[in-house]
């Protein structure tokens, strides 16, 4: 097989018009709101790279120190001879860090639902790892996928950096960590990035910076459905609004109309009162021992733990494979 091809699951993968249907369905629903997934069109994602070098965001800048300075130790709990499947792979530059401190690692699947960024710089990994396969994969990973076959049986190690799974519900965080670990199997390690309860005054900056990014961020979402779904929002009548919840111990964004109006979406009229906002993201904060808790719950135990006080880089082991230990 050539490397080089994007491997399409076998499984359905999430159809092109439920961009469409979900946007409606969430602007019908009361209170409004549209998934985070969808913020990442090409302007999205280059917004977010913009977001992961302000002075603000610190999670980014965290979790590549933690993984830079902990690599080998990383590494070190992978199986002889394994894959190594990272779960959302934008790009692979935090791979690379484990990728280059693991020699032990025989193939690399980056999974991704978006195709395009997945063939992006898997040439130029070949060229930096002459002797890893790599096999990218296109696929919802929210749902069950079967790894590609030159796996089979190569033991699997899974690598979900991030945060990302902060964008989850609690509950839907562990049917993440259940079903990552039926892809992965018996001796599995999973590697993730999760973001850690802290101080407001330093979570709120983060998702609310001076240069007005995340702003932009969020509004890019208004107008990806301009673009895509022949709505009408004007951007200049909404409001990026980001506030630390602690009851939930969550960031949630959300998108104000400044007065009540009327929008025509995908041929559909949505009213807005004054104030009215569109929940678009809740980023998820954990304490370590939360973390751990949840992951326990959905079969996961804590091999080792990697912290800076603001981010945690958590190695966890299926908890089947740890017993007796
Ligand atoms: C990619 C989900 C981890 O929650 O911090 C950044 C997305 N939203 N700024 C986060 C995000 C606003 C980010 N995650």
């Amino acid at each position: 097989m050539n490397v080089r091809t994007v491997v399409r699951a076998p499984q359905p993968i999430e159809e092109p018009s439920s961009f469409a249907a979900d946007v409606l369905a969430g602007l019908a629903a009361k209170p409004k709101h549209i998934s985070p997934k969808y913020f990442y069109d090409l302007a999205g994602s280059a917004l977010f790279e913009r977001i992961t070098e302000l002075p603000e965001y610190y999670p980014t800048r965290c979790e590549l120190g933690l993984l830079q300075d902990n690599a080998p130790a990383i590494a070190s709990l992978f199986p002889a001879r394994c894959a190594l499947i990272e779960f959302g792979a934008g790009s692979s530059r935090k791979a690379r860090i484990l990728l280059g401190a693991a020699a032990t690692v025989e193939t690399y699947v980056p999974v991704d639902i978006s195709g395009d960024f997945l063939q992006q710089d898997v040439a130029q990994l070949r060229r930096d790892f002459p002797h890893l396969a790599v096999y990218p994969l296109v696929a919802d990973f929210t749902k069950t996928f079967e790894p590609p076959a030159p796996i089979a049986a190569l033991p699997r190690v899974g690598f979900f950096p991030g945060s990302t799974i902060g964008n989850f519900e609690p509950h839907e965080a562990a049917k993440f960590l259940r079903n990552a670990g039926a892809i992965l199997g018996a001796n599995a390690v999973l590697v993730l990035g999760v973001d850690l309860v802290k101080d407001p005054a330093i979570l709120c900056p983060a998702y609310n910076d001076a240069e007005g990014v995340t702003a932009k961020f969020n509004l890019n979402l208004l107008a990806r459905i301009n673009r895509e779904l022949g709505a009408d929002f004007d951007l200049g009548t909404f409001e990026h609004h980001a506030c630390y919840n602690r009851e939930h111990s969550r960031i949630e964004m959300h998108l104000a109309s400044t007065r009540r109006q009327k929008v025509r979406v995908n041929g559909k009229a949505v009213t807005f009162r004054a104030g009215e906002t569109i929940h678009t993201e809740n980023s998820y904060k954990y304490t370590l021992e939360a973390f751990e808790a949840l992951a326990h719950g959905a079969g996961w135990s804590p091999l080792k733990v990697w912290s800076d006080g603001l981010f945690g880089v958590l190695a966890l082991a299926r908890a089947d494979e740890t017993k007796g230990n």
